[in-house]
């Protein structure tokens, strides 16, 4: 790290510069909960998504291109290719939850995509959706039509990122069902490379940048407990703080029982030990 010349910090994640055409991505062990990182870490969490992300880049290689180079043995830290990221952010829903619900109950409708009436809060939708929102500097993401999308980046490219989110999705959430864990929706960076092509950049299909459910809990008609992070917002909902800011040390038992979660989503969608991981992280990559 003596030569990256540190370049942002997202909430929980690092960005450093490596050279010209080289990024190191490193996520850290925060936790954030309704968009606020709380005082307690989760031992592990950013290498088990650091992991995680890098099995599905493997994984995901004939669908589209990533920037992935290289893990590093740390085990939190990605090698990527340096891009041009496009200003949008590449969602897909495949269930109607969270701003998809609510733009739904309001309008009938989602970024522009008519919807069956009478579906219910968590419903598996139809076919999966592409509901591309602006990437706010600060606070929320903002959901945007296709047509206000494809100003913003143009039409070619829009459909480019549409064709390859749904695909990314599709093959992630059919792989991940089979093991348990619903993916109701995720989030897709890309970029472009010197040569024009779109690259799939960010973390992707992981716990924080996709809605995880435990599929044998499913049962549409409400809110869906979360994969990884039901034991923290139980807690912030005993101690009085609801679904708002939770500013409070975490007890032992729930970042246990958190990373536990972690570590089991690890292992279940990668068929590894974890511990294997920590020993050597480029076997996810194979
Ligand atoms: C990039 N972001 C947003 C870390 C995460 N391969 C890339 N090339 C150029 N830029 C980026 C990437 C990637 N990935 C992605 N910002 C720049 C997410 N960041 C926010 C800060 O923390």
């Amino acid at each position: 790290m003596a030569n990256a010349v540190h370049l942002g910090s997202g909430k929980v994640r690092e960005l450093y510069a490596l050279d010209v055409e080289r990024l190191l991505l490193v996520a850290s062990d925060r936790i954030s909960t309704f968009d606020v990182v709380l005082p307690t870490a989760i031992p592990d969490k950013g290498r088990v998504l650091t992991g995680l992300a890098g099995f599905w880049f493997a994984r995901t290689r004939s669908i589209c291109a990533n920037h992935l180079l290289a893990l590093r043995p740390d085990g939190r830290s990605t090698e990527c290719r340096r891009l041009e990221m496009l200003p949008i952010e590449c969602v897909v829903r495949g269930y109607l939850s969270g701003s998809g619900w609510k733009d739904y109950r309001k309008a009938g409708e989602v970024c522009g995509h008519r919807l069956p009436t009478g579906l219910r809060e968590s419903d598996r939708l139809p076919e999966p959706i592409f509901t591309p929102a602006t990437k706010a500097q600060s606070g929320h993401d903002e959901n945007i039509t296709r047509e206000q999308a494809a100003q913003i980046v143009g039409a070619q490219r829009f459909a480019e990122a549409e064709r390859l989110s749904l695909a990314l999705y599709n093959f992630a959430a059919a792989y991940a069902l089979e093991r348990g864990i619903i993916i109701a929706d995720t989030k897709f960076e890309f970029g472009t490379d010197r040569t024009g092509g779109l690259v799939l950049g960010d973390e992707a299909l992981t716990p924080d940048s996709s809605r995880f459910w435990p599929a044998d809990q499913y049962a549409p008609g409400g809110l869906q407990p979360s994969y990884d992070k039901q034991y923290v917002r139980d807690f912030c909902e005993k101690i009085g703080w609801g679904n708002t800011y939770c500013h409070h040390e975490l007890p032992a038992e729930v970042v246990e029982g958190t990373r536990g979660r972690y570590v089991e989503a690890f292992e279940q969608l990668t068929t590894l030990r974890f511990n294997d991981y920590l020993a050597n992280p480029s076997i996810v990559l194979s």
